[in-house]
């Protein structure tokens, strides 16, 4: 496939926020989410100004031969060169992803491939993991709101559609329970409830789930703690915690609640006590970066070497080059850190993203329950379960 016309524009997100959409050689359109809990290490979103990257790509000339994943570095090279640029990142990680995304879908339309296809020869079907009940930044409206920003559900079957219903099934449970028909930035219910009486709801449902079901179902945490910590400590509403209580805390939640899964229990330059609690609850609980780490290679291998994380969130548009999150994903498996393919707060109704987390082996897929956004990326999950 030849790269032969280009062409981009701004289009609104689920929140109604500006972001880039771009198709490549009139094929179908691939876009790029928008953040709110952003890390201090991701790239920034747009080199210049979106309105700038949409005129920069309007405007492409240079016809590259598209044959393989790989040869996207050739776009990268041609992009360093133009803007005179380190790395293609410096694009913004917004811009350079959905343009890359954009060639792949063109590449996979031309070769009548699917898009998962082309990303990787083998292929593996992730666990969703989906926000039910939603806190911090994400519910930044909301009076006496939870601080943590996500709980979170993880049915553990080897079949999506039947993780998919049980998702569903929990996330209306509980809404039952709470009796609230309010969802915010994510769809996760919109409620005034304290962390601990968010966790004991998570856990009375999960039992339910799990007799109906015959499923084992984890549940989990998004503590986005870089949003909780201003002057060295963790505010939350009723209680304040400095490192070392904040390990203890967190330390007692894991174990209390039996969690499955824990993301950014720590800020983003917390190495230290991500290591003490990997080594004291690593074995049972999936310790993750997400602000630690920023889908960034470097701080990956930083926190392999200091075994901060046994697992990691990567998000596409931390980063924008779809060559690194390649080799992000090669270096986890290299060293048995579990992998969380994310969506943003801020979606499109893109369903690349699902394609992505089977064709690069994610083991995991973070991309919410319920509106079209979210369930725009599990029903392209089924539908690959189907085909494959
Ligand atoms: C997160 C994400 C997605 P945001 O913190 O993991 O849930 O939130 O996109 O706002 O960074
Ligand atoms: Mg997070």
């Amino acid at each position: 496939m030849i790269i032969s016309k280009v062409s981009a524009r701004i289009v609104k997100d689920s929140r109604g926020d500006d972001t880039i959409s771009v198709s490549v050689n009139g094929c179908e359109e691939a876009s790029s989410p928008n953040g709110k809990s952003t890390g201090y290490y991701e790239m920034l979103s747009y080199y210049r100004s979106l309105k700038w990257c949409v005129d920069f790509l309007n405007a492409w000339c240079d016809e590259i031969v598209i044959e393989k994943f790989e040869d996207l570095i050739k776009v990268e090279k041609v992009i360093c060169e133009k803007l005179n640029l380190k790395t293609a990142c410096e694009f913004g990680a917004n811009s350079l992803y959905s343009f890359e995304s954009a060639i792949l879908k063109a590449l996979a339309h031309e070769e009548k491939k699917e898009l998962f296809e082309i990303v990787g020869k083998n292929k593996k079907m992730p666990f969703p993991v989906g926000n039910v009940i939603g806190g911090g930044v994400h519910s930044s409206s909301l009076k006496d709101k939870p601080d943590f920003q996500e709980f979170l559900v993880i049915p553990l079957s080897k079949k999506i559609s039947e993780n998919i219903k049980i998702l569903k099934f929990v996330y209306s449970e509980i809404g039952k329970k709470l009796k609230i028909k309010k969802v915010n930035d994510e769809g996760a219910w919109f409620v005034s409830i304290s962390d601990l009486k968010a966790l004991e709801i998570l856990k009375e449902v999960r039992k339910i789930a799990e007799k109906k079901f015959k499923v084992k179902i984890g549940i989990g945490l998004d503590v986005a703690s870089s949003t909780l910590f201003k002057n060295n400590h963790y505010r939350y509403n009723n209680h304040s915690h400095n490192s070392e209580s904040q390990l203890f805390y967190m330390k007692n939640i894991i174990s209390g609640f039996n969690l499955h899964y824990s993301e950014d229990p720590f800020e983003q330059n917390d190495f230290a006590s991500f290591t003490k609690l990997n080594k004291t609850n690593g074995k049972e609980c999936l310790i993750v970066g997400d602000d630690l780490v920023a889908t960034q290679i470097d701080r990956l291998k930083k926190a392999i070497k200091l075994k901060a994380v046994n697992a990691i969130i990567v998000k596409p548009n931390q980063n924008g080059s779809l060559i690194e999150l390649k080799k992000i994903f090669d270096l986890c498996r290299k060293n048995k850190i579990k992998t969380i393919l994310s969506h943003r707060s801020g979606e499109t109704l893109d369903f690349a993203l699902a394609d992505y987390a089977v064709g690069f082996e994610a083991d995991y897929i973070k991309c919410g329950v319920a509106t079209k956004w979210r369930e725009a990326k599990l029903n392209r999950l089924v539908e690959i379960e189907r085909k494959i």
